[in-house]
């Protein structure tokens, strides 16, 4: 049985992995790829989800959120409405995963909020860390992938997706809400996540997502093996490989 080492040990059985990182990283390609290996391997249920979002209320939030809605209210009001959706989220989807003992593979979490909201939104980050102790509690990522890429070519590559599929908002097509800020802002961004990394080296690793997709695969599952080796059984620990 995997104890969390930053979750609650009486209430979290499952695993809960975190994927965070600026725009484009490659996040649901890599999520997708990893819930497949765990599927496989782990012989646990797997249960993949994102943020904002993840719960039919929490999906609804999100629409709102990406069609810049709350954007005129200010990153305290953004924080707030992220916060309601995370709450729904945690006591629909994730806990209840968590509880029955499978592994969550999330698609942003906590270190967006800190990231977007804090560092390149500019909100005060004692009130991030205050709203993040009373929304999340002690159901803390076991494990979160930074996915490290230049901000150009994480915009590209949302660009490149984005034409390919047409135009269309808070669904994760055309540019949304956030795809839209300035190359400062995403340039804050990727600083803010890599902080976050230095802060939490425990909870935390970096991976570089400028490579091709079976490298950065191959950086994530060496990395989980060594974090969380009860998931990937037989796979070694070589230590991280970002
Ligand atoms: N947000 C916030 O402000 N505060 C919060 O608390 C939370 C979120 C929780 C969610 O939007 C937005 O909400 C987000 C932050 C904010 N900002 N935005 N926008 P989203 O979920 O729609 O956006 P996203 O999280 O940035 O996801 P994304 O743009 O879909 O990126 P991704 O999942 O990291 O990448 P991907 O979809 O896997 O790949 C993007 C494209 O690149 C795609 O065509 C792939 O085929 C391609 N790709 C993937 N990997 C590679 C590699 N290795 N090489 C080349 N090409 C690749």
């Amino acid at each position: 049985m995997i104890v969390p080492r930053f979750g609650d040990p009486a209430e979290a059985r499952g695993a809960f992995v975190t994927f965070e990182g600026g725009e484009g990283a490659g996040k649901s390609t890599q999520i997708a790829r990893l819930a497949a290996t765990l599927r496989a391997r782990s012989g646990r249920g797997v249960c993949v989800t994102r943020e904002p979002g993840g719960s039919p209320r929490a999906e609804e939030i999100r629409t709102a959120l990406l069609d810049g809605v709350a954007k005129p209210y200010g990153p305290f009001a953004e924080a707030l409405l992220f916060s309601a959706a995370r709450i729904d989220h945690l006591d629909r989807l994730i806990r209840p995963a968590l509880r029955r003992g499978e592994t969550v593979l999330c698609d942003r979490f906590v270190d967006s909020t800190r990231a977007y909201q804090g560092a390149a939104g500019g909100l005060d980050p004692a009130v991030v860390a205050a709203l993040e102790r009373v929304v999340v509690g002690p159901t803390r990522p076991d494990l979160t992938l930074i996915l490290d890429l230049a901000p150009e070519a994480g915009l590209a590559r949302a660009a490149a997706r984005g034409a390919g599929q047409g135009a269309g908002q808070g669904a994760g097509q055309g540019a949304d809400r956030f795809e839209a800020e300035s190359l400062d802002f995403h340039t804050r961004l990727r600083e803010a996540f890599l902080a976050i990394a230095r802060a939490e080296p425990e909870r935390c690793a970096v991976i570089d997502a400028g490579r091709d997709p079976d490298s950065v695969e191959a950086a994530i599952r060496e990395t989980v093996a060594a974090r969380l080796p009860d998931l990937l059984p037989g796979e070694g620990s070589r230590g991280d490989a970002a």
